[in-house]
């Protein structure tokens, strides 16, 4: 689409005709899709921006490519390099959720959130208060662990220890010793069944939210493009991704997600709300 071209739903392709869609109530199911770039304010890496991200940290590990450390065979061999990466991202006190986070939490509250979709596996959603049954995590998380080999569950409490020291825990099922691995998807691995349980969700978007995420991933990437053409999509993001741009209501907000929030959340009159929440968390 170019410049000319009308939108079909929006007045015009603006956050304050977002805004507009959302106050006249014909946003009731607004469908959020997330990723790592969410959660850089917070103080966690992303992948892919160059220097900063975790790829470029990784080099340090002599990964033959970063995304070797979500690859199982890899870590077969050298299980190591993941847990340095597990006890950066291990959920805890350690990171707090972002303006982001918060705002996807206010339109749960709000009784407008139909389904968050995250690829985020540091749980930072949840401890924003976006209640559990919206959230579908699409590449797993911390949450449970098992053995790669028998598939045997491991304690939350040891693994937890265990992640703290740096150290890779191993099986304790009788005569196993295989190596345990947190639930979050490697690279070859079925998505979880709740990410194809709730994808139907996304069709019945009425609005979707696009935050912080290079969309690079699939099957994830496909989310955006499951709606109707004339669903309006918005994309928080400091570049653009996927197919945005190419629909008459496609919004593009370029720059620091944070930033592009605290201004629909102006145009919705929540900007108050939000920080409040954010604050208090
Ligand atoms: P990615 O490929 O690293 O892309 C991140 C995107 O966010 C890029 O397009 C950046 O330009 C953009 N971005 C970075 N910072 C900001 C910001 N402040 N405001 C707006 N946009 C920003 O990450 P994806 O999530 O797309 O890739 C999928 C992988 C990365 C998933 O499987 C995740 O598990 C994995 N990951 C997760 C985390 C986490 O849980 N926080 C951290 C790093 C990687």
């Amino acid at each position: 689409v170019s410049e000319d071209t009308p939108p079909l739903t929006l007045p015009e392709r603006s956050l304050a005709a977002v805004a507009g869609h959302i106050k006249s109530g014909r946003a009731r199911r607004i469908v959020v899709m997330t990723g790592a770039g969410i959660s850089t304010a917070a103080g966690i890496p992303d992948f892919r921006s160059p220097e900063t991200g975790l790829y470029a940290n990784l080099a340090a590990l002599d990964l033959p490519e970063p995304e070797a450390v979500f690859d199982l065979s890899f870590f077969r061999e050298n299980p190591k390099a993941f847990y340095v990466l597990a006890r950066e991202l291990y959920p805890g006190a350690r990171y707090r959720p972002t303006v982001s986070h918060v705002f996807i939490a206010l339109l749960a509250r709000k009784g407008l959130l139909h389904m968050l979709f995250t690829q985020n596996i540091d749980c930072l959603e949840r401890a924003a208060g976006v209640p559990a049954d919206r959230i579908v995590e699409a590449h797993g998380s911390f949450a449970t662990q098992r053995c790669i080999e028998c598939k045997a569950e491991f304690d939350d409490a040891k693994m937890r220890a265990f992640v703290a020291k740096g150290e890779v825990p191993r099986c304790e099922a009788e005569g196993c010793g295989g190596l345990v691995k947190p639930d979050i998807v490697f690279f070859g691995e079925a998505l979880p069944r709740a990410f194809f349980e709730l994808s139907d969700r996304a069709k019945e978007a009425d609005l979707i939210l696009v935050m912080g995420t290079s969309l690079q991933v699939h099957p994830f990437a496909g989310l955006p493009n499951m709606a109707d053409e004339d669903v309006p999509r918005v994309l928080f993001n400091l570049e653009r991704v996927g197919s945005f741009g190419t629909q008459a209501d496609d919004v593009m907000v370029l720059g620091d997600c944070d930033a592009g929030i605290r201004k629909l959340a102006d145009e919705l009159g929540w900007r108050d709300e939000l920080e409040k929440t954010w604050r208090e968390l």
